[in-house]
């Protein structure tokens, strides 16, 4: 037997045997699903639960066993998934061989990164923009003509794996620099991008995370945070600084939670590179890379209420839907996130909005849910989810180049502590500066 063949093995294994273990206290554990209609009853959305998607009725949660009692004392019926989860995922990632297969590792993306620096020296330039909490290099990739002098160009970010779990996010923006560099010398629509532009690729933000979910959990979502209660991990994209932790549903206060939102914003030192990445450039659009849903998401996160330049995000991410499905016919749904999918705070999207309005998305790459894989894309489907996305990411790139920000910076929101907030929807107050 191969190598590789074993280590799948290894990994069945270990997936049977992390289905018998009972959850310890505190820890995420498993997935269950609960009716859209005890969701509500319960008010639910009020916990700062970790939600997958909603399907056919019901919302699915991944839930420490804390939560689990929670759910149970709250008297909300729910249907434990985790078996029939585990089992999909365990298919596909042995299907391709290895533990993670085609995806990159932390290590492995390094290797990779630095080979394309040396195969294309002028173009591109890899530099280390911090260390995550266990010491691994947060790396950024600059793409551009003389990639080793700041021209200060309009910058574009692409950015991956804020969420440990979501493997295909990291494949994506590295995927687009690839092609990038390897196309420059033949490619006119891609030098003229290249040549006008500053391309910078975060592949992996959270690295530590990555790791834990290849060598202990695969649906980790979190950075590996030492919580003060012995819990690990911050959610890293409710970290961010504009309205950082509005209120308790967008994110948790409880470090046990899968959204936990930190003891402040950009506590962690993977928000605090990407905020000091952001801020040392002209960042004029991004893209946060995330997983599962096919959804094109905008600001505001935080709040229903529409942003200010709603129209014209609303007009973006309608674009990036239409060039998405021309190439293989998968829908993305584009839309304000809050309302799309569900209300958070603290997510990098809304916090490099504010800063300048800067067009702004996350997109939420395939499958479209969990019957569909969930988190766990088969490889040999990596080339197609990049492709169907480099037309989008092309259109960002020349949107940037083409237009200015589109407003100046919005004053900082903050959460009410009044007694009042607790029984009202919070208010929300916008003003500009
Ligand atoms: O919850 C998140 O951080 C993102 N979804 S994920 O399933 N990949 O974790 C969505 C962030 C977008 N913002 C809002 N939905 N408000
Ligand atoms: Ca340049
Ligand atoms: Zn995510």
């Amino acid at each position: 037997m191969r190598p590789l063949r074993l280590l799948a093995l290894a990994a069945v294994v270990w997936a049977l045997a992390v289905q018998a273990a009972p959850v310890p206290a505190g820890r995420t554990g498993q997935v269950v699903s609960v009716s859209e209609r005890d969701f509500a009853a319960a008010r639910l959305g009020r916990l700062g639960l970790d939600a997958l998607m909603e399907k056919d009725g019901r919302v699915y949660l991944v839930v420490s066993a804390d939560e689990c009692a929670e759910l149970a004392r709250r008297g909300v019926p729910f249907a434990d998934e985790t078996q029939r989860l585990a089992l999909a995922a365990v298919e596909r990632v042995g299907a391709g061989g290895g533990v993670n297969g085609a995806f990159h590792s932390p290590y492995e993306m390094e290797t990779d990164l630095r080979l394309l620096e040396e195969a294309h020296p002028d173009l591109a330039r890899l530099s280390e923009i911090g260390r995550s909490l266990e010491g691994r290099p947060l790396y950024a990739l600059k793409i551009s003509d003389n990639a080793t002098v700041d021209e200060h160009e309009p910058a574009v970010l692409f950015a991956g794996c804020h969420h440990a779990r979501e493997w295909i996010s990291v494949e994506v923006p590295f995927l687009f620099g690839k092609y990038l560099l390897e196309r420059y010398a033949s490619d006119a629509t891609v030098r003229a991008l290249v040549d006008a532009s500053e391309i910078w690729i975060v592949p992996i933000a959270n690295p530590d995370g990555l790791q834990y979910t290849i060598d202990v959990y695969r649906y980790w979502r979190k950075n590996r945070r030492a919580n003060v209660d012995g819990t690990y991990g911050v959610d890293i994209n409710r970290n961010y600084g504009y309205a950082w932790g509005f209120d308790d549903q967008g994110s948790s206060p409880h470090p046990g939670s899968d959204v936990y939102r930190g003891t402040a914003a950009f506590s962690e030192p993977e928000t605090a590179a990407v905020r000091d990445l952001v801020q040392a450039h002209d960042i004029r659009a991004m893209i946060s890379f995330h997983s599962f849903g096919q959804d094109i998401l905008y600001a505001w996160g935080f709040t229903s209420e529409p942003a200010p330049s709603d129209a014209e995000l609303g007009a973006i991410g309608r674009t990036m839907a239409g060039l998405i499905e021309a190439v293989n016919g998968t829908v993305y749904v584009p839309g304000q996130a809050s309302r799309a999918l569900y209300v958070t705070n603290g997510d990098l999207i809304d916090w490099a909005y504010s800063l300048a309005g800067a067009p702004s998305y996350t997109i939420e790459l395939p499958p479209v849910d969990i019957d569909h894989g969930g988190f766990f894309n088969d490889e040999t489907a990596i080339a197609a989810v990049f492709e169907e996305n480099r037309p989008a990411m092309l259109y960002l790139v020349r949107y940037a180049i083409d237009h200015p920000l589109l407003r100046r910076p919005l004053s900082p929101v903050r959460r009410e502590r009044s007694v009042l907030s607790q029984t009202r929807k919070p208010k929300l107050v916008l003003r500009q500066p």
